[in-house]
């Protein structure tokens, strides 16, 4: 019995060290959010949920009682360290059909520890800061959800009380929005009376959407600060002091946490990518860019200092309570999801506040690919009469734009009614939304009157500028379409922003990109993440009709050569009809 024993602990041993080697973090790999493809802890190359996300569809539903039981059943070291958990290939197809009931890996979930451990990800000088925890507003942290699974839902709440200071904790509040599985009824009620944090629920009866239950529990708060989290985050070391220091220094200012990555099918914990802040591209849609220069150069003085950034992403921040309720918490037009981050982002820096994010605060979030839960009345009516409402009470000649381009909102439009969010605008005597795109976003590539917006048109080919689709758009070479078809392409793909700078940009923050010098005068131009820098300069001679590049001096050319298949170069300025563009004004207002 002893030597099987023995044999036992070696092997056991044995396992747990290849694991540990795999597992072995590596920082040199950095992380964007709406990426397919990563690279995980073990430097592994992922494409994320694809494989899952293809082969739920040809699955029959996952079992009714799966849906409405609890499953959890931890095994101690899963996903430990935020570690990946590896599914055997014995319990692939189990996985796979419920999937489907969350929309992430419940498997995963449901065999991490609610307590596992993460990673300090902080910068090093992080450690040092934000310990004056009597200055600071306590918080009330406030989770909403609707039919979240346990192990999400309860590793959320076990991470803030595991990993916030004692003293800045108020209480925990938990908003149900009419969930329909059992176990977050009785046996919920049950659990959070033995948690060691002041734990509520609040139910709504019926589904009020993530606005009005954010809402119900705000009025419910006794902390100085509300603290929001979605229902399937973990908080890691510092999170709290770090977000709460700056609303002790300023009381108008709203606090976001870097927003790390937990992968929805191995549930790992990824560090993701500091530079980036908030912002939003031409249908409204939320996306991170990378910081603006203003912001790059004062990081560089101080790396763990909060910096601005022009919209949230919507599920993580933190404000004062007093605050939250002065500049008009919520717009409670907005139904079930979506729109109401940029709402908040607008009426904050608008109306004399501000927004930022703190990178000595990081928490994760559980990324899907897709939303799991209904939408009563529709999804796309439902997000886009909220963003209707965005843009009728906040963004003046740019919200004329997004209705001339977006059919689905401008049908909204009619059904809304925002007379008391435009008096609270007037009330509150809050700035126009070009003071915003001016001074907190002047990197951004909306048109403006001192740009030109419109087609870009070949002279010689009768064709125009189009960013490339399908792929990431970032990186690619540069396209060009027939003009018949180019016209009927969205505006999206075949408008362009030239700024009085000679940036030549386009939506989701594009620009024409080439060398800013080369000996080879034959060269690709491609469509790069805009970055301010020379490469992306370029001016119109109007009398040419030539765009020129301002560094390297060549002209844009379409080649028909075999080895620019895409056609569009730089070549020596020689006045052939393929180096002359029309810049084909379009109205935007
Ligand atoms: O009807 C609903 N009732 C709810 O209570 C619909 C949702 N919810 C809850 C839900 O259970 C969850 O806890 O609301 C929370 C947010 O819903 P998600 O997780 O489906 O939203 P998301 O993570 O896909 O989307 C982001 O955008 C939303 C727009 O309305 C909200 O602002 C989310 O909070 C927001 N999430 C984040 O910001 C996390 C980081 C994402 C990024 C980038
Ligand atoms: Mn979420």
């Amino acid at each position: 019995i002893l030597f099987l024993f023995i044999c036992a602990l070696i092997i056991v041993w044995k396992r747990s060290n290849r694991l540990e080697e795999k597992s072995t973090p590596s920082n040199k790999h950095v992380f964007r959010h709406n990426q397919e493809e990563y690279v995980d802890h073990r430097g592994v190359k992922v494409i994320v949920g694809h494989y899952i996300g293809n082969a739920v569809e040809n699955i029959p539903n996952a079992d009714k009682n799966v849906i409405n039981r609890n499953n959890y059943s931890p095994m101690p070291d899963a996903g430990k360290n935020g570690f990946p958990v590896i599914i055997e290939p014995k319990d692939l197809l189990v996985s796979q059909q419920i999937f489907q009931i969350n929309r992430f890996n419940l498997l995963a979930s449901d065999r991490i520890p609610l307590n596992r451990t993460l990673p300090d990800v902080r910068r090093k000088k992080c450690k040092f800061l934000y310990k004056d925890y009597n200055s600071y507003p306590k918080a009330s942290i406030i989770i909403v959800f609707h039919n979240e699974a346990w192990s999400t839902l309860f590793r959320t709440v076990w991470s803030v009380i595991n990993r916030s200071p004692e003293e800045l904790l108020e209480e925990i509040i938990l908003v149900d929005d009419a969930s329909e599985r059992d176990f977050l009824r009785d046996p919920l009620d049950e659990y959070i009376k033995k948690l060691p944090v002041p734990t509520k629920i609040l139910r709504s009866k019926t589904r009020i959407g993530l606005v009005h239950a954010r809402m119900m529990g705000s009025r419910e708060a006794k902390g100085a600060s509300l603290v929001f989290l979605d229902a399937h985050c973990e908080c890691t070391i510092g999170w709290l002091e770090s977000l709460l220091a700056p609303i002790a220094e300023d009381r108008t200012t709203v606090v976001c946490p870097v927003i790390d990555i937990i992968n929805d099918n191995t549930f790992a914990y990824i560090k993701s990518f500091e530079l980036h802040w908030g912002a939003f591209n031409w249908n409204l849609q939320f996306r991170w860019y990378t910081l603006g220069n203003r912001e790059l150069q004062k990081r560089k003085q101080n790396i763990t200092r909060p910096f601005h950034t022009p919209a949230m992403a919507g599920g993580l921040f933190a404000i004062s309570k007093e605050y939250f309720f002065e500049i008009g918490g919520y717009d409670e037009g907005m139904k079930i999801w979506g729109g109401e981050n940029l709402e908040i982002s607008f009426r904050v820096w608008q109306c004399g506040g501000k927004v930022v994010i703190a990178p000595c605060s990081h928490v994760g979030h559980l990324f899907r690919k897709s939303s799991p839960y209904t939408f009563p009345g529709g999804i796309g009516e439902t997000l886009y009469s909220n963003l209707a409402r965005v843009a009728m009470v906040w963004m003046d000649e740019w919200g004329d734009f997004y209705f001339k381009f977006n059919n689905e909102a401008r049908k909204a439009k009619e059904l809304q009614d925002v007379q008391q969010r435009i008096k609270l605008r007037d009330k509150l005597k809050c700035q126009s939304f070009r003071w915003y795109l001016e001074n907190i976003w002047p990197q951004h590539f909306f048109p403006t009157e001192s740009r030109f917006f419109g087609r870009i048109r070949n002279l010689e080919k009768d064709q125009c500028l189009i960013k490339p689709i399908g792929k990431e758009s970032s990186n690619q070479p540069m396209g060009l379409a027939n003009i018949n078809i180019c016209v009927n392409k969205s505006l999206t793909v075949e408008m362009f922003v030239m700024t009085e700078d000679g940036i030549i940009m386009t939506d989701d923050s594009v620009c024409l990109d080439a060398p800013e010098t080369t000996v080879n005068s034959l060269h690709k131009v491609r469509i790069m993440a805009c970055s301010g820098t020379r490469r992306q300069r370029w001016k119109y001679n109007k009398k040419t009709q030539e765009l020129v590049h301002a560094t390297n001096g060549f002209c844009l050319d379409v080649s028909s050569s075999k080895t620019f298949e895409d056609g569009l170069i730089i070549s020596n300025c020689t006045g052939v009809r393929t180096q002359k563009w029309i810049l084909e004004p379009h109205p935007w207002k």
